[in-house]
């Protein structure tokens, strides 16, 4: 094996820790979690990170999702150029917006109508202001393990950064602001049919990532969507899914189109982010007309946002959903091959070795729980021994394979992955499980 140097990377982090927290701009990007230092990226192409050492990796994280298509994916690039050239920011209405908003309609039937802001955090707090604001009632369902975003409300036992710190929720938040969300078990209907029962006509609305990513991939139980579906419109309450992870990634339609079948009636309200914006920041909300109708300036409900529908993003967007569309044929089916030969190849090896571990893969998206037990909740993912995919992260990240940097993070793969990264990630996964048990 090569000797693994990080120095420039590491003096840029100790510089960097100077002026930012943790030298980071989002927690879970300082490695605190697996231990070493994180490598500092200078670019990127395809399936494959280039950090300051001149390291390369293939790139098992994808951006967090966004880059289905691979990193500087020319249409992409493109059309964010050509946008650039006549001004990043208007602050007032372009042609590309309802370009845009059409195709993300042709996608998600379940999306009537739409409105573009700037993060998966900021859709997940409107989508829930106009639920509250729709129904007048003022508590939210949220999902233990699921995180949609960083909103005070939205905090309360979430998952991704404030699972792998392993903090109930964030100081700053004041229990008022909490006090009207109710964190329940996922792929738990009996819970959530108590919650009705306790706060009768007080339940503004469910949200819950269909597939969970943010406490790594846990799938729904055969008949929670449909259940939950059931029990919202039993209830007077409306259905929000957060598709920011598993939008056009699942399918062309997200979660909503892969489970469609079982589902039957469709979400009120979705959320979407990362892929959306084509790598730049777009977040999505969207659903019932009706219900988006409450929206300011037609409604009662406030959200704003200066560089929403920026057209830099919109412009990336637009690109990113034309391929999609029109390769929708070959794209999934071929995502579905490669990531099903990355997470169950490395399911082998680690069975060949004794090594208890969980692969939990939903499309493009997994994540390998250390851990013998299935893996359904948040509780279940919280039994896997993190020491051990501290060591493993480690190992992969000297073998040229970079993992999301916590157990309580899905993977990604794209398009861009095929046969030789297949490989690699093999021969990496090999060697970095033994020394991950040791
Ligand atoms: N919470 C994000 C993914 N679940 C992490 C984003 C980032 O650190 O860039």
């Amino acid at each position: 094996m090569m000797p693994f140097v990080t120095t420039r990377s590491r003096a840029l982090q100790q510089r960097a820790e100077t002026l930012l927290p943790g030298g980071v701009d989002s927690p879970v990007r300082a490695f605190r979690a697996v231990g070493g230092h994180p490598p500092f990226v200078e670019s990127a192409e395809g399936a494959y990170l280039r950090d300051a050492d001149g390291n390369h990796y293939v790139d098992l994280f994808g951006s967090w999702g966004p880059m289905l298509l691979g990193h500087a994916f020319p249409p992409v690039v493109e059309a964010i150029r050509e946008a650039a050239g006549r001004s990043p920011s208007f602050g007032a209405s372009t042609a590309s917006e309802y370009e845009l908003a059409a195709l993300v309609r042709q996608c998600f039937p379940s999306i009537e109508k739409l409105r573009f802001v700037s993060s998966g955090t900021e859709a997940c707090m409107s989508a829930i202001r106009l639920a509250r604001g729709f129904t007048n009632r003022p508590f939210v369902i949220k999902f233990e393990g699921c995180y949609h975003g960083h909103a005070d409300a939205l905090l309360v036992k979430a998952g991704s950064g404030v699972a792998t710190f392993g903090i109930p929720g964030s100081a700053g938040v004041p229990a008022e602001t909490a006090m009207h969300t109710l964190a329940l078990p996922y792929n738990d209907l009996e819970a959530v049919q108590q919650a009705f029962d306790a706060h009768p006509e007080l339940i503004a609305c469910v949200i819950l990532e269909p597939v969970v990513g943010n406490a790594g991939t846990i799938a729904p139980a055969p008949g929670y969507l449909a259940g939950l579906r059931a029990l919202t419109q039993e209830h007077g309450a409306l259905l929000i899914f957060d598709e920011v992870m598993t939008g056009f990634r699942l399918a062309l339609g997200g979660a909503q189109e892969r489970f469609k079948a079982e589902l039957g009636t469709l979400p009120d309200l979705t959320t979407l982010g990362k892929i959306v914006g084509g790598g730049l920041p777009v977040g999505v909300f969207g659903g019932r007309a009706d219900v988006m109708d409450c929206l300011a300036p037609l409604g009662p409900v406030y959200q704003a946002g200066t560089l929403s529908g920026n057209p830099l993003a919109m412009a990336a967007g637009i690109a990113m959903l034309q391929k999609l569309i029109e390769h929708r044929e070959e794209i999934y089916p071929k995502l579905e091959r490669t990531t099903a030969a990355i997470a169950d190849g490395v399911a082998r090896l680690a069975a060949e070795q004794g090594i208890g571990l969980t692969t939990n893969r939903v499309g493009s998206m997994f994540t390998w729980f250390f851990t013998p037990n299935p893996v359904t909740d948040f509780a279940s993912a919280s039994a896997s021994d993190t020491a051990r995919f501290a060591r493993f992260h480690r190992g992969m990240m000297e073998r040229g394979v970079w993992l999301p940097p916590s157990q309580y993070e899905a993977a990604f793969v794209s398009t861009a992955h095929g046969e030789d990264e297949v490989e690699k990630v093999l021969a990496a996964a090999k060697e970095a499980l033994r020394d991950a048990v040791r």
